[in-house]
């Protein structure tokens, strides 16, 4: 069996709840901003999520929630321009510090280094949202930490297509087996399960927590920190209270024992 090498962590829902208070109001200022009566609602947000990539989720508003929009004639420089001003509010809210690390992430991060295993990010939102979030909350030199940072368009295919996943293995030079994934969401799953990588860990969240998450090593409704433990929803040991790297490494064990 080949020894676990590599963490990979989806960013939105996973290093941080990023959608509901931080990529929700962000588009609906960008849409504001536009002149455009759309409110993007907690409710409506989590249907819109069935779509990665905010470009894509715009347009998919439009397919199936707005169809009454009279769309210009250059809807995907429309779109862009939206996107465009969405990030940038995104940004903002990211460089005042509004949006923390979920419970047990910068712990892990940081005993993952300190124990020689390499890093990675594998996300569909925009590159600049990552480092502005690792700088933000892990500091600037947090970036450089991560072998790779796999994000955005870089593939065209998003989530839960398997692109991203290929693409980061590519750039670390490691194989499937030598992978865990880190993710919040059935989009996630299904990427990382396509890509061939089998150990996976699932924080949920609220907008996740009733998805199909199933094919997951191990499902947890955050990764546990001193005095606030995880809660194991599916999975082999219902006693865990922290994931660290020791359960980790044991997982990745089982799931290629398996
Ligand atoms: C995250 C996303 C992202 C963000 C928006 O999915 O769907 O699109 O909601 O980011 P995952 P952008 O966690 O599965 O990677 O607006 O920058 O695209
Ligand atoms: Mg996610």
């Amino acid at each position: 069996m080949a020894p676990l090498k590599a963490l990979l962590f989806d960013v939105d829902g996973t290093l941080a709840d990023t959608e509901r208070d931080g990529h929700r109001p962000a588009f609906n200022a960008a849409f504001a901003d536009a002149g455009l009566d759309w409110e993007w609602s907690e409710e409506l947000y989590g249907k819109l999520l069935a779509v990665t990539g905010g470009k894509e989720r715009i347009r998919f508003y439009l397919d199936k929630f707005n169809t009454g929009f009279e769309t210009p004639a250059d809807l995907d420089g429309f779109i862009a321009g939206l996107h465009k001003a969405k990030t940038q509010h995104y940004l903002a809210m990211l460089g005042r510090g509004a949006i923390p690390l979920r419970p047990g992430v910068k712990r892990l991060i940081d005993e993952a280094r300190a124990k020689g295993l390499r890093l990675g990010i594998v996300t569909t939102t925009t590159p600049e949202n990552v480092t502005t979030l690792l700088g933000s909350t892990l500091g600037p030199e947090s970036e450089s930490w991560f072998d790779v940072i796999a994000a955005g368009d870089i593939v065209p295919a998003k989530k839960p297509a398997p692109d991203i996943y290929d693409w980061a293995m590519e750039q670390l030079g490691l194989n499937p087996d030598q992978c865990l994934a880190l993710e919040d969401s059935a989009n996630g799953v299904k990427s990382v399960l396509g890509a061939g990588i089998r150990s996976l860990v699932v924080t949920v969240n609220g907008y996740t927590q009733d998805e199909d998450v199933s094919g997951a090593s191990l499902v947890v409704d955050q990764l546990g920190e001193h005095g606030s433990p995880c809660r194991v929803l599916s999975g082999q040991d219902t006693a865990l209270t922290q994931i660290d790297v020791d359960v980790l490494c044991w997982l990745h064990e089982q799931t290629h024992m398996g």
